[in-house]
C-alpha cells in the first residue's frame, strides 16, 4: 500500500494527514471550514484516495492559510507515498461534468510543478470558502507533488458547481496517473528519473 503520514505545525495552522493512495475512498476529513471539506471528499471518493485530514487553523482570519497549508501537506503526503515513482503511469486527465459544468484536468507526475488554473467562478464566496482559494490550493499540491497540472473550465454557471467539477476532476485524473501499469519498469522517463 503506498500510503503517507504527515504532521505539520505553524503558528498559523495545526494539521495532520494520512493518506493511502491504492484505497477505496474512505475518509474522515475536519478542516473546520465546510464547503472545504466538501470539496476533498471528492478527491478522496473519486480518487480512490482514503484520507484521514485534520486541520486547526486560524479561520477567524479567514479561510486562506488552512487551505493552503493543506494543499502543502497534501501535496508532500502524495510526494511520500509514490517515492520513486516507479510504475506508475504518470499521467492522468479527465473530462468531468457536473451538470452545466464541464472541467478538464490534466498532469503529469513529472517532479516539475506548474499549474495552469483556467477557471472562473461567478460567485466570490461559497459556504465559508473563498473560491479564489482554489486555485491556491491546487498551486501548493503541484508545488509540493511536483505535479504539472493544467485545470480548465470549458463550460460552467453555478460555482458550487465548477468547484466540484474541479476536485472530481483532480481526483480522476490523479487515480489513472498513480494507477500501476506492469508493463512499466522501473520509472516512466528516457531520463530514468521523475525527480521532485
Ligand atoms: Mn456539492
Amino acid at each position: 500500500m503506498r500510503t503517507a503520514e504527515i504532521k505539520r505545525d505553524t503558528f498559523e495552522t495545526k494539521i495532520t494527514m494520512k493518506i493511502n493512495l491504492d484505497g477505496t475512498g474512505i475518509n474522515s476529513i475536519a478542516t473546520g471550514i465546510g464547503f472545504f471539506d466538501h470539496m476533498l471528499t471528492h478527491i478522496s471518493k473519486h480518487g480512490f484516495v482514503d484520507m484521514d485530514i485534520n486541520a486547526e487553523g486560524d479561520t477567524e482570519v479567514d479561510c486562506h492559510h488552512t487551505i493552503e497549508d493543506v494543499g502543502i501537506v497534501l501535496g508532500k503526503c502524495i510526494a511520500e507515498a509514490l517515492g520513486d515513482k516507479s510504475g506508475i503511469k504518470r499521467y492522468g486527465f479527465f473530462i468531468l461534468p457536473m451538470d452545466e459544468a464541464l472541467i478538464l484536468c490534466s498532469m503529469d507526475i513529472s517532479g516539475r510543478a506548474y499549474l495552469n488554473f483556467d477557471v472562473e467562478f461567478p460567485t466570490e464566496r461559497c459556504g465559508d470558502m473563498d473560491m479564489e482559494m482554489v486555485e491556491e490550493f491546487f498551486r501548493a499540491v503541484s508545488a509540493n507533488a511536483g505535479i504539472d497540472m493544467h485545470i480548465k473550465m470549458l463550460a460552467g454557471k453555478n460555482s458550487h458547481h465548477i468547484a466540484e467539477g474541479v476536485f472530481k476532476a483532480f481526483g480522476k485524473a490523479l487515480d489513472m496517473a498513480v494507477s500501476v501499469d506492469g508493463r512499466i519498469k522501473g520509472v516512466l522517463s528516457t531520463k530514468g528519473m521523475l525527480e521532485v
